[in-house]
């Protein structure tokens, strides 16, 4: 779903909330940490938001996507399971090709479980569901930059009004020990109602929209700064 542009520039394939959260962005404080956004661009066809290419500057990068929260798919996933569940056939697949005995026997019956059943599965069998982010290597130079974050995230108000689902933190460094964190894929995250705000870092209960944002980067601090002790 990207495509390579010219002048440093990615093309991501065009997503309504991720424009709409990019937008926001450029008038945020997380700008600096988030890739620079330069509007929705169709190429043969297809249309995609344009963006900066992080790893431009580097030589020869080694990146990290660290997928962050202890929920990975939008509550409406759950809704819409109980009104009309769709199987997927394709995500039973891909549980038991990690843990055959991971179905039930009703979905072994159906050869399908719903969607929220395995994004549920997989935040349980990843540290999503205890540390609130999962790692899909490491510098310890990263820290610095993800205290940056932390605390910029504190003062953002689009983070305050925002659920981030699904977003993630990109770690690139290369061999010039040039190390970088940056926030990527906005795709499922939502404005909250005007006035409404989260905390991101108290426990998700079904209705509160709670992500564990900050949960899961305090644990990744904690967890960098452990080993950059040891
Ligand atoms: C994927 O599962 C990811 O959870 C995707 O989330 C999700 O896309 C996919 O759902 C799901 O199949 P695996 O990574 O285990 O393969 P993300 O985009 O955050 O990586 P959504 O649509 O939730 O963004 P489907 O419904 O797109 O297949
Ligand atoms: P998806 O919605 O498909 O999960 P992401 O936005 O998470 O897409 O991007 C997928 C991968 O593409 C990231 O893990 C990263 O390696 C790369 N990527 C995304 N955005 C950028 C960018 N602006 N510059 C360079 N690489 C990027
Ligand atoms: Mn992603």
């Amino acid at each position: 779903s990207f495509k390579a542009a010219a002048n440093g520039r990615i093309l991501k394939k065009h997503c309504e909330s991720e424009q709409r959260c990019l937008d926001r962005l450029m008038t945020d404080v997380l700008k600096p940490f988030v890739p620079a956004y330069h509007g929705d661009v169709v190429k043969d066809g297809e249309r995609y938001n344009q963006m900066e290419d992080l790893l431009a500057d580097f030589d020869s990068p080694c990146v990290m996507d660290c997928k962050m929260g202890v929920r990975t798919y939008l509550e409406e996933e759950l809704t819409k399971a109980r009104k009309k569940p769709s199987l997927r056939k394709d995500m039973y697949q891909k549980m038991i090709e990690v843990d055959p005995d991971a179905p039930t026997e009703e979905e072994n019956n159906q050869r399908a479980v719903t969607k929220p059943r395995y994004m549920q599965w997989r935040e349980t069998i990843s540290s999503t569901a205890t540390l609130g982010f999962r790692i899909e290597g490491i510098k310890i130079c990263y820290r610095d930059r993800l205290k940056d974050i932390r605390a910029t995230l504190e003062i953002s108000p689009f983070f305050k009004c925002h659920e981030v689902i699904g977003s993630s933190l990109l770690f690139i460094h290369d061999k010039k020990e040039q190390a970088k964190v940056w926030m990527i894929d906005f795709g499922k995250t939502t404005p909250l109602p005007e006035g409404q705000t989260l905390q991101h870092n108290i426990p998700w209960q079904e209705g509160n929209r709670e992500d564990g944002y900050l949960s899961g980067l305090d644990n990744l601090i904690d967890i960098l700064t452990e080993m950059s002790q040891s």
